[in-house]
């Protein structure tokens, strides 16, 4: 590979929470590695309750952040307020840290258009879930753009995945961020897998960061298992964006260790033998490994922290039920501001439809 391509890799951990190296100084912050670590855990507790809500009718397909908290919880722990976050589907962790309610969450994944209207202020500009592949990162290249003219400090952060990467919508918001010099951060979440495409045959780069340096700005890689090395790189991927210093994209490295959605088997293409080398290095246990070495972390802690993080789901499952269905013409409300005819009269069809249904003895 030219001199040029070669980017830097970042990890302080290793996959049994052993020491890569040394830390920054600021991991020295034993609060601050306990509250990520108990994020990623509230994250995986509500990831294995919304599959299981799923598997029981109550929500509709549902994507899995299993494996992936390290990259959610570092974003949504370094964002600031006025910043913006534009999301795609696999980013729990970071919505919820902004503060979006679990049970918008679930509300959102129920077909419930409640679930993309976040009823807490400090959310403040951030962007609903965006599901069409890629588009999210020229929204986010938009707000960055706004930003920039009003000489704001702020950043536009945007996610999306490995298979994203090869899409024109990504490759045009990466050469305007790079022409423009925009103050945005895109994290791509390497796991490995768009539904059953593998990242070896996605894309014949050796690396998804060296898009970036195609667009003439900067990208580099990170274990994405490893939230120290997450955090800091993506502690710095803001700061440069934010001080006006241009983008950056961050290729975090991870495993998408569930299915694609709970509608994909993934079994069906690819092996057992993969899925359980890959849990050897999820991000989970290697920061708990690390914290109890530290013996700052042990059995008890563990134990009432699952608790309250179990607690807190529940607390979110309840709020989601207890906000009843909403009528199902409200798939019309939002998606235009002024409604061209011809949706009126769908929506009329629609409503006729469902009365007709309803008298017939359908649900
Ligand atoms: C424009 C568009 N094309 C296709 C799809 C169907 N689709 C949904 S997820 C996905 C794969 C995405 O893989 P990746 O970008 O690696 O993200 P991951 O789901 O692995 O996090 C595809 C093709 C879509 N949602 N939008
Ligand atoms: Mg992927």
């Amino acid at each position: 590979m030219p001199e040029s391509l070669k980017l830097p890799y970042t990890r302080y951990l290793e996959p049994d929470g052993a020491l890569h190296g040394s830390l920054p100084e600021w991991a020295d912050d034993f609060d601050l590695l306990i509250r990520l670590y108990r994020q990623m855990v509230l994250t995986r507790l509500f990831d294995q309750k919304a599959v299981a809500l799923q598997r029981t009718g109550r929500i509709g397909t549902y994507a899995p952040t299993i494996g992936q908290e390290a990259i959610g919880v570092a974003i949504g722990a370094l964002m600031r307020p006025e910043d913006v976050l534009v999301p795609y589907y696999r980013d729990t962790a970071a919505q919820v840290m902004r503060g979006v309610k679990m049970e918008e969450i679930l509300l959102y994944w129920g077909g419930d258009e409640r679930g993309s209207a976040y009823v807490d202020p400090a959310v403040g500009q951030d962007f609903p879930l965006c599901v069409p592949i890629a588009t999210q990162a020229l929204h986010a290249c938009g707000v960055a753009t706004a930003m920039k003219i009003r000489g704001e400090h702020r950043v536009a952060v945007t996610t999306c995945g490995d298979g994203a990467t090869s899409k024109g919508d990504f490759l045009e918001a990466l050469n305007v961020a790079g022409a423009w010099q925009l103050p945005v951060v895109f994290v791509v979440n390497n796991n490995q897998w768009a539904i059953s495409v593998p990242r070896r045959i996605q894309c014949g780069a050796p690396t998804l960061a060296q898009k970036a340096t195609g667009a003439g700005f900067h990208g580099e890689q990170v274990d994405g298992n490893d939230i120290l090395a997450v955090y800091d790189r993506m502690r710095s991927a803001l700061e440069r964006a934010r001080q006006g210093k241009g983008p950056v994209l961050l290729e975090c490295i991870s495993y998408r260790l569930g299915d694609h959605t709970t509608a994909d088997d993934a079994s069906r293409y690819r092996s057992s033998e993969e899925v359980k080398q890959a849990w050897q290095e999820e991000p989970i246990k290697r920061l708990q490994s690390y914290l109890a070495a530290q013996g700052v972390w042990g059995e008890q802690r563990e134990q009432e922290l699952v608790g309250e993080c179990q607690g807190l789901v529940l607390r979110a499952v309840e709020a989601f039920e207890a906000a009843g269905n909403q009528a199902p013409d409200t798939v019309f409300d939002y998606v235009y501001a002024q409604w061209p005819a011809v949706l009126a009269e769908q929506r009329e069809q629609f409503r006729e439809r469902a009365a007709r249904r309803e008298e017939n003895g359908h649900e």
